[in-house]
């Protein structure tokens, strides 16, 4: 082998991942973003039952109660809401806005939390401070002389339920449905593909599954970055020697090894285990045809060895039974390959474990949501769990890895475009106003508006909705179009700077603050990715004192705007329980809402599909037959590539935490393009040179130059670059047709040498 050319930033990591290099990691986030005596005390009320529920991500906690859950991704995003670092007025008035837009979002992040309500001063391209109510009273004034359906409403999964309900309370007795969120870049996929097939769009698994699983299959998720203390869970199960199958067009370390920092015999010997028992390395775009494959062999192996499917759970539970073994006889075995990347052996060996297992989990996150066919790619999941009864018994079902720590808590409470008769029902029975019934724009749809100037205003509860959406090229302009923008954040973005006619900038309190309201602590709750509803109450003082809570914020505004209002949004934000007490009767699954969470681990929403009921039109679990074999549009050329946009280990979506990538051996940068050696070679490229990458489909040229391609282990055809940067390289609207999510993972993308190399 020839020894490669040294680039610089970019080496092997050969250690595992988790381990001590967490631990210094840590550290280091401390150092640099907190108070190091504050900083322990802080991170010990992360998850506890009067502590606050990390920021990081929707991952559950086993007993809510236990000791501190070590987990570096929850220390840096904890960390970076409780820095010392500030953004004052003094900063804004000697920084125009142009001059920030040419920073990164990692330095505007890095200014610190925002200390005071602003608005913008187009005379000076300054954000200057504004007294509250005298803002809220300007956004009233130009909401009331706007048609509702022309704003549009953008919540961030990290929004409380109190907070989002309240919101979505205000929206609909404004007048819309228009609730564009993040979960539309996102599990989108998931909440529309899980009611088809088996009734409710949730996750039907608990941690206490994976303590009684037999086989975990893990397809297209990162949990080593993403979902750290998953590692926990999985280091577990791989200890009991549950095999863990896993399904990833790149090799990630966390999925390969791990060093569980919690286990002191593993750390002082620089010990490791082993999470992965099989890895493959699948095309990006890859996974429909390999579970088509593995369902296929399964098949086969109940007609060779028979009693491998469960027959009792398919005639009693279930309906589409037959199409899907006609589909399946139908596809044939060299299609397969040939779309999976994958050997039929391969295939036939998980479906060998499979038939094998009495209780499976099917684990998944964007590798499945974002493509072409996203919900498509979430049912044929449910198909092959189905096939072996995998729902309803102990250790078996389904897991999507939730993105934003409330993304899921936010649906239940009703931000969602396409509200069900029955909420909006209950919403004009308890307040007696008459909600809108026609459905909303979600996310893309509501940055098409802005873009063809049927919007006219955006209210942003959290997030950065402009770059997180693809093709800034077009979302960018946009934003500037408006009449108005309002943004309810913590830190700034360059969201934030993409000023419109008029836009205002209130900074609000993060999870890990103390929240007084009428001189009393108040408590918020956030649902989980398995479905467990908990309070949440921070104890730090406020990073500045003119910081108000997202439900105060949208109260006031909800006041300033509707004069005739038939909701006490005073006495609500007094007392959040008053809140709770209306969710409960207008949301199903809340009954003695203030009650329960006062519990410690608060309580599971409802889950029919565990109890073996399903909520769907038929009262049965719906089969479903994929279309083909391809998630994504098949786009002819021999040179055309797929394109995978991932997070690094140091970012959480647009917030870059620092510059590396510790797991993938990137250190310092982010302009880098993974590709594999042989896609190298077919192009004459060496490990090192710079590319320029141009997408390959109809409509708008969309090109990323010089980005320095490096080698890497992940799968020939397949390249990956980070998000947001490559996010120019992605059409805004090349989504799933059904969910209307971006397919982030499978851009079709041509690589060529760049001229200045
Ligand atoms: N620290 C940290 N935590 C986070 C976040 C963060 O940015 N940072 N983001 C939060 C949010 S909002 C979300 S949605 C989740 C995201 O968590 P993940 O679902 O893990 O998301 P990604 O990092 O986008 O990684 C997807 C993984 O899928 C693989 N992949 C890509 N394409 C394919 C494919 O076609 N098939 C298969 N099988 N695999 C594929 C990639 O190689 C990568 O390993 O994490 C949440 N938690
Ligand atoms: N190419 C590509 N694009 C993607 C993805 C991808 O994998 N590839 N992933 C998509 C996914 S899964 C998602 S979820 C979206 C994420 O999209 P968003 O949720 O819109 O983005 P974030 O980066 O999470 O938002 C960060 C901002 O949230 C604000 N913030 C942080 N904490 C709080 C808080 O407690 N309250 C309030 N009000 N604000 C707060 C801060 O101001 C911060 O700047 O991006 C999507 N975009
Ligand atoms: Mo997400």
């Amino acid at each position: 082998m020839t020894t490669r050319r040294k680039v610089p930033g970019v080496r092997n990591y050969d250690g595992p991942a988790g381990g001590w290099g967490a631990l210094k990691a840590t550290a280091t986030a401390v150092r640099e973003q907190m108070d190091t005596l504050k900083a322990p005390i802080t991170l010990m009320r992360t998850n506890q039952p009067d502590g606050f529920d990390c920021p990081g991500c929707a991952w559950p906690d086993k007993e809510h109660k236990s000791t501190f859950q070590f987990c570096e991704n929850g220390a840096k995003a904890v960390t970076w809401e409780a820095t010392n670092k500030r953004v004052t007025p003094d900063f804004f008035a000697n920084h125009p806005v142009a001059s920030l837009l040419h920073r990164s979002d990692y330095e505007l992040e890095d200014l610190g939390r925002i200390t005071h309500p602003l608005v913008y001063d187009r005379a000076s391209d300054t954000y200057q401070p504004v007294e509250w109510e005298a803002a809220f009273a300007r956004i009233g004034e130009i909401l009331r002389g706007l048609p509702p359906e022309q704003v549009e409403f953008y919540t961030s999964g990290r929004a409380s339920n109190e907070a989002a309900y309240l919101y979505q309370l205000f929206i609909r007795e404004y007048g819309s449905n228009n609730f564009p969120d993040c979960s539309n870049m996102c599990h989108e996929p998931t909440s529309v593909g899980l009611p088809r097939s088996i009734g409710i769009g949730k996750g039907t698994v608990s941690l206490d599954d994976f303590d009684a699983c037999e086989l975990i299959i893990s397809i297209g998720h990162n949990p080593g970055t993403n979902h750290p203390r998953m590692m926990g869970t999985l280091h577990e199960a791989s200890r009991r020697k549950v095999p863990i199958m896993v399904f990833n067009p790149l090799r990630e370390r966390a999925l390969e090894r791990f060093a569980d920092p919690q286990n002191m015999v593993e750390m002082a010997t620089y010990g490791s285990t082993r999470i992965a028992s099989s890895y493959f390395q699948v095309k990006a775009g890859g996974d429909a045809a390999a579970i088509k494959g593995i369902m296929k062999a399964l098949l086969e192996l109940e007609q060779t060895v028979g009693k491998v499917l469960d027959h009792d759970f398919i005639a009693q539970h279930t309906r589409g039974f037959d199409e899907l073994v006609a589909d399946l006889h139908a596809t044939a075995w060299p299609d397969i390959e040939q779309a999976s990347g994958l050997h039929q052996v391969e295939l036939e060996k998980v479906a060998a474990a499979y038939a094998k297992s009495n209780a499976t989990i099917v684990t998944y996150g964007m590798g499945i949501t974002q493509h072409n066919e996203g919900t498509a790619n979430v049912r044929l999941i449910c198909d092959l769990l189905m096939l072996r009864g995998n729902f309803g018994k102990p250790g078996a079902g389904i897991c999507p890895l939730r993105g934003h720590s409330n993304v899921q808590g936010n649906r239940t409470v009703g931000i969602t475009e396409k509200p069900s008769k029955d909420f909006l029902d209950r919403l004009e029975k308890v307040f007696g106003f008459k909600p809108p019934a026609a459905h909303g724009h979600d996310s893309v749809k509501a940055m098409q508006a802005m873009i063809a100037g049927t919007a006219k205003a955006l209210i942003c509860l959290g997030g950065n909705f402009a770059v997180a959406l693809p093709d800034p090229g077009q979302c960018f302009p946009a934003m500037g179009k408006l009449d108005l923008s309002v943004h309810i954040g913590t830190k700034l973005n360059r969201s934030h700077l993409l000023v419109a006619k008029e836009s205002y900038l209130f900074p609000c309190l993060g999870r890990t603050e103390l929240d007084v309201q009428d001189g009393m602590r108040q408590s918020i709750t956030v649902e989980d990715s398995m479905s467990m509803v908990h309070a949440s109450a921070g104890k730090l003082t406020p990073a500045s004192e003119f910081l108000r809570s997202e439900p105060a914020i949208v109260a006031g505004i909800a006041q300033a705007t509707l004069p005739d209002t038939k909701v006490p949004w005073q006495a609500l934000v007094a007392d959040y329980d008053k809140i709770r007490d209306l969710i409960e009767k207008t949301v199903p699954g809340f009954e003695a809402f203030n009650q329960r969470i006062r519990v410690p681990g608060g309580f599971r929403m409802p889950l029919p599909p565990t109890e073996r009921i399903w909520l769907t039109p038929s009262g049965k679990a719906e089969f479903f037959v994929f279309p083909g074999l391809h998630e994504d549009k098949v786009v002819d050329g021999a040179d055309v590539l797929r394109l995978i946009t991932i997070r690094s280990h140091d970012q959480y979506n647009t917030t870059i935490y620092a510059m590396d990538d510790r797991y993938r051996g990137v250190f310092g940068r982010r302009d880098v393009l993974f590709m594999n050696q042989a896609d190298l070679d077919a192009r004459g490229l060496a490990h090192g040179d710079l590319v320029d990458i141009e997408t390959v489909t109809q409509g708008r040229k969309l090109r990323y130059e010089k980005i320095t391609a490096i080698e890497y282990k992940i799968s020939p055809g397949s390249v990956a670059a980070y998000y947001p940067e490559a996010n120019q390289l992605v059409p805004l609207d090349y989504i799933d047709v059904d969910s209307g999510t971006p397919s982030y993972k499978s851009v079709p993308v041509r690589i060529v040498r760049s001229a200045l190399n």
